[in-house]
């Protein structure tokens, strides 16, 4: 038994035995004592938001940038259902996080119920650990196992409840260390079921999807595609594994169905797809005695209506694509030309559009600007609208983690707090947030946190005064224009406001000077830029689908 210590004290060495640099949050009374214990760290540093879910999304983003777990706080009730959606964002993006909130003291309260609310159970559907501490001795070990669970894959969320008492309490326990955990390998048996069946196909094709997006797994998906010559696409989050000049890229499927991307996959025999999770929008749908599929990935594929793999492949990703690469024999009979075919149609019909230099700034035009304004190692934060799509088809990535979206939960509102986490962790590289006018508003109270933390940070508001993406939708379906615009605040008055420096695009031509400033000159600069989204639907959903289909 170990000397007596406040429990909230042992709290916060345990988090230091993890590593953890920051915790994000807004405290309530509840967490006080955890509050007072953090305020003794050396290692850790309180980031302060204006709101849970900015802290939420700012630790998820910490967990997809380190691999480590990203710590935020609240208080019991209201913080803890202010959360939940930066739980959820964590969850499902498999973005390692440990939320921790506060609760009423559990052995003796004189409160009634005001604002108690079962928060364990309401993380449990969305967590891969929720749990009460109910002793202070039990803290070292809840805490590992949090950790444990957050990091291993799929990584996640996992929550904790600190309650008053408890962490007012003695606990006589102490950290316990971090363990190195070594993911199994893929068996033989497997990879050789693997390899015989890509040398027997003719047209084979490489899937990458977000578990892929790991340092080591896209160095052996480079070997691998520079071994056998097989031409690859990624998903949304797999965006960036491999260097997208590479010239067997193929597109990245945006879009639900009927891209070039989507020809091409529909042209293979065969479909190697490397850390698929069914939770991001499918890159193609399955059919019965269609073409066959091998899933490569650190667990086995979850059954869904349209992914039902043959093969699998299961143990650590990098592994697996390393061993499959060592065996595979190239074969002369496998062709790709046809895939090839899509792709450069795909680039014949985006060029133009990339230069379409009209005002409001058309979306293509302004994906190519802001890739030829962001250096090789930039990074774009992405909120969710319909821009969105834009970038993923358009804009060409050549690093990993470099093009940060959300195709899991798709939640608006993590735009402004995952660009303000990246230049935290990268101040040497310039960072831009691009949003939507009704995403950025949604968190728009962090430009606070930003302008206090002394971040070098452009972010891009794309103002069509509309929840673009559902008026689309609205249209695309043949309903009427209706129930989808609003007003703005005068966003260059808004940044100013803030202590953030604010700039209006008032023409194409400007667009690219008012970029490059931002990005080189210190601060926080909040860019208005009027869009025209008036041809979305005319080109993501007629035009592209009708030119693949005739090629
Ligand atoms: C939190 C949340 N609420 C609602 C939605 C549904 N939704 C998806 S995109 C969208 C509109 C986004 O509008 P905006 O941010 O202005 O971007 P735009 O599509 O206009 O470019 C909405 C309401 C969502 N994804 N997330």
């Amino acid at each position: 038994m170990s000397e007596a210590k406040k429990a909230s004290d042992l709290f916060v060495e345990c988090l230091e035995a993890e590593g953890v640099e920051y915790v994000f949050g807004v405290p309530g009374e509840e967490n006080l004592d955890l509050l007072e214990s953090l305020s003794d760290s050396k290692q850790i540093k309180l980031v302060l938001t204006r709101h849970e879910q900015g802290a939420g999304f700012m630790a998820a983003t910490y967990g997809r940038h380190t691999g480590k777990t990203g710590v935020f706080l609240a208080t019991l009730g209201p913080g803890a259902t202010n959360m939940v959606t930066a739980v959820a964002y964590s969850q499902l993006g498999g973005m390692p996080t440990l939320a921790i909130t506060g609760q009423k003291p559990i052995k003796h309260s004189k409160q009634g119920r005001f604002q108690i609310l079962d928060v364990v159970a309401m993380m449990h559907p969305i967590t891969k650990f929720a749990h009460q501490l109910a002793s202070g001795d039990n803290i070292p070990s809840r805490i590992r196992e949090a950790f444990r669970l957050a990091e291993e894959e799929k990584p996640g969320a996992t929550h904790l409840e600190l309650p008053e008492d408890i962490a007012a309490e003695d606990a006589f326990t102490q950290p316990l260390p971090r363990s190195v955990a070594r993911r199994p390998s893929a068996e033989e048996k497997a990879v050789r079921q693997a390899v015989k069946a890509i040398e027997a196909s003719k047209k084979p094709v490489l899937v990458i999807g977000a578990g892929a997006n790991r340092k080591l797994t896209g160095r052996m998906l480079y070997q691998f595609i520079e071994k056998t010559g097989i031409p690859f696409v990624t998903t949304q989050m797999g965006k960036g594994v491999i260097d997208e000049r590479h010239p067997l890229f193929l597109g990245c499927a945006a879009l639900s169905a009927g891209d070039f991307c989507h020809r091409a996959i529909d042209d293979a025999d065969l479909i190697i797809n490397v850390g698929h999770d069914v939770i991001e929008k499918p890159p193609f749908f399955m059919e019965h005695d269609g073409t066959q599929v091998i899933h490569v990935s650190n667990n086995t594929a979850e059954v869904d209506p349209v992914y039902f793999p043959q093969i699998e492949v299961i143990g650590d990703i990098a592994n697996a694509i390393w061993q499959i690469k060592q065996d595979i024999v190239p074969q002369q009979t496998w062709s790709r030309d046809r895939m090839l075919e899509y792709r450069a149609a795909d680039i014949a019909h985006s060029d133009p559009l990339e230069q379409d230099t009209r005002f409001p700034i058309f979306p293509p035009h302004l994906v190519r600007q802001i890739r030829q304004a962001m250096p090789e190692d930039g990074i774009i934060c992405l909120d969710n609208g319909v821009y969105k799509i834009w970038f993923a088809r358009n804009y060409p990535t050549y690093l990993p983690n470099t093009v940060l979206l959300d195709n899991a939960l798709a939640s608006m509102g993590a735009g402004l707090p995952s660009a303000m986490m990246s230049a935290m962790l990268y101040p040497e590289r310039k960072v831009m947030a691009v949003c939507g006018d009704g995403g950025f508003m949604m968190n728009s109270q962090e430009l606070e946190t930003a302008v206090r933390l002394g971040l070098n940070l452009s972010v891009l508001i794309l103002r069509d005064d509309a929840y673009g993406m559902i008026r689309w939708k609205q249209a695309n379906m043949g309903f009427k224009d209706w129930g989808l615009t609003y007003g703005n605040p005068d966003f260059v008055q808004y940044a100013e406001s803030y202590g953030a420096i604010g700039h209006r695009v008032t023409s194409s031509v400007h667009l690219r000077d008012i970029l490059s400033h931002t990005l080189e000159t210190p601060g926080v600069h909040l860019i208005d830029c009027p869009v025209d989204y008036t041809e979305n639907d005319q080109i993501l959903n007629h035009d592209i689908k009708d030119l693949s289909a005739k090629l």
